[in-house]
């Protein structure tokens, strides 16, 4: 095959239909958080601004009252079943700050817009 061939392959291979059709080139991270007995590791994560992000919680002991995560500023909360994974889309803004914590709000991380 001629180089041009190999790239005239690359760009049909690129231009491949996706799913959504016209999409954003949206970049999205996946951070994961632990939930062990020393509570949640990381504690404090740092994101980017602005940009969606997704948390991937998996809870890994049943030796803490860690069995969910309530994040006030959000109104939300979310069961963590042991040992499997939850993932919670979250966006921050610059210098913003969003906690989380426990069900009795003994172990608590934050998530900071950096
Ligand atoms: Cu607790």
């Amino acid at each position: 095959m001629k180089p041009s061939g190999i790239v005239f392959s690359l760009l049909a291979l690129l231009s491949l239909p996706s799913c959504g059709g016209k999409k954003e080139m949206i970049q999205e991270g996946v951070m994961k958080i632990t939930v062990t007995q020393e509570g949640f590791e990381p504690s404090e994560i740092r994101v980017k601004p602005d940009q969606s992000f997704t948390l991937e919680f998996t809870r890994t002991t049943d030796k803490t009252c860690i069995t969910g995560v309530i994040f006030p500023k959000m109104g939300a909360n979310y069961e963590l079943p042991l040992n499997q994974t939850v993932q919670i889309p979250i966006q921050v803004k610059a210098g913003e700050e969003i906690e989380f914590n426990c069900p009795m709000n003994m172990y608590s991380g934050k998530v900071v817009g950096k």
